[in-house]
């Protein structure tokens, strides 16, 4: 198949689906266009099978805003007949599913009948799409697309709630790729990251206020007074400052390391003992199975997809929304009991292994055929 693939190419979790997705498509023979405003961070363009294409928006001095979805819906057009693309598959709904419609009623005009599947990611749905004045453009572009998915059960039930959505949608959930977690391993070195005697704590994040990073914060300064640790801060966003600011107000500037973003998380992530997540709300929550695939235990919040991916009391501990007292105290139990520890540890692992990439390609593949017929 020749597959056009849409997504915002940041370290954000939409763009790394999409990624790792062409990625492994490419690998299976398909050919994988992706089309985005600047090259995907985890896009190896090299790759046999991969093609990128830049949506470039021109400036000009009457738009405030300039149009990017009609320089996307453009650049569909000429990507789908140039390269006789079969199929598009675009991930978060704003703006590319409505692109993708404009330009699928484009393609008619050539006689080209194009198939659009649309992922949703979460942020998509419950804190952008829902906003009134995207409402109605994006519950045209879900009802017009030939094959909608999301990425958790939870997102699906969000999705049906705040939308009035005519059509079926399925749960495809994100995925992992355990073979590369396994490999990397073998490279995995704690030295520079710690001390021997620290407990080593990630966050992984956007520094949006919807992951609650004065949280990770709090819980790990509650940690640090029982439990030697160094807090890794991996990430960058419009939080970062005050939670850097909050840092020096809990005096814990030696301990927590900001290093901003990074295309090596499994660096970290494989070295961690632990891994916060207490986010205001996770559709999934790709941070959380990255920190499981590298033998990370998570503490995390209950609401959204979290719970359909960390297990209670056994991959990690999931609590209220804000309760900081309850994460720091789980933190507390988990880092001081070695061998409770070693066995989340298996666990997680075990359970990441459940979205293994392998799993999970076969069901868009199976979606696309169906598409396609
Ligand atoms: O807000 C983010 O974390 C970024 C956003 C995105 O589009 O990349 O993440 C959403 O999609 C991820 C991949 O499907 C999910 O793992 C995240 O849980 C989801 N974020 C939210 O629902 C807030």
């Amino acid at each position: 198949m020749r597959i056009g693939i849409v997504c915002y190419p940041t370290f954000g979790g939409s763009g790394v689906v999409a990624t790792e997705l062409g990625i492994e498509l490419s690998k299976r023979g398909h050919h994988v266009h992706f089309l985005t405003y600047k090259k995907p961070v985890r896009l190896d363009t090299s790759l046999e099978n991969i093609h990128f294409h830049q949506v470039h928006v021109p400036d000009y001095p009457l738009f405030h805003y300039q149009p990017y979805e009609l320089a996307l819906s453009s650049a569909l057009v000429d990507m789908v007949r140039l390269h006789k693309i079969d199929l598009l598959h675009v991930h978060y709904a704003i703006p590319h599913a409505y692109a993708a419609y404009m330009a699928k009623q484009m393609l008619a005009e050539y006689q080209i009948e194009i198939p659009i599947v649309t992922t949703l990611h979460g942020s998509d749905i419950t804190l952008v799409g829902s906003h009134p004045f995207y409402k109605p453009a994006v519950t045209f572009s879900i009802n017009h697309s030939d094959v909608v998915t999301s990425v958790s059960s939870s997102l699906r039930s969000d999705t049906l709630d705040i939308f009035n959505i005519k059509k079926d949608i399925q749960v495809v959930s994100n995925f992992i790729d355990i073979d590369k977690y396994e490999t990397l391993r073998t490279i995995c070195s704690r030295d520079q990251l710690a001390k021997p005697n620290e407990r080593l704590v990630t966050h992984v994040s956007n520094f949006r206020p919807v992951k609650r990073v004065q949280d990770v914060l709090s819980v790990f300064a509650k940690l640090n007074n029982e439990v030697q640790s160094r807090l890794i801060m991996v990430g960058d966003g419009p939080e970062r400052s005050s939670a850097e600011e909050y840092t020096k107000e809990l005096g814990l500037t030696d301990i927590v390391d900001f290093v901003g973003k990074s295309n090596n998380v499994y660096r970290i992530l494989c070295s961690s003992d632990l891994f916060l997540l207490p986010s205001q709300k996770e559709s999934f929550g790709l941070a959380a199975l990255e920190a499981m695939a590298a033998r990370t235990p998570v503490i995390a919040t209950n609401g959204g997809g979290i719970p359909e991916v960390v297990e209670h009391q056994k991959s990690g501990y999931l609590s209220a929304i804000g309760d900081v007292d309850t994460m720091a105290a789980h933190a507390i139990e988990l880092l001081t009991n070695e061998t409770q520890l070693q066995q989340f540890k298996e666990d997680a692992f075990a359970r990441a292994k459940m979205f293994d990439i392998q799993k999970v390609i076969p069901l868009y593949i199976d979606i696309y055929k169906k598409a396609l017929q």
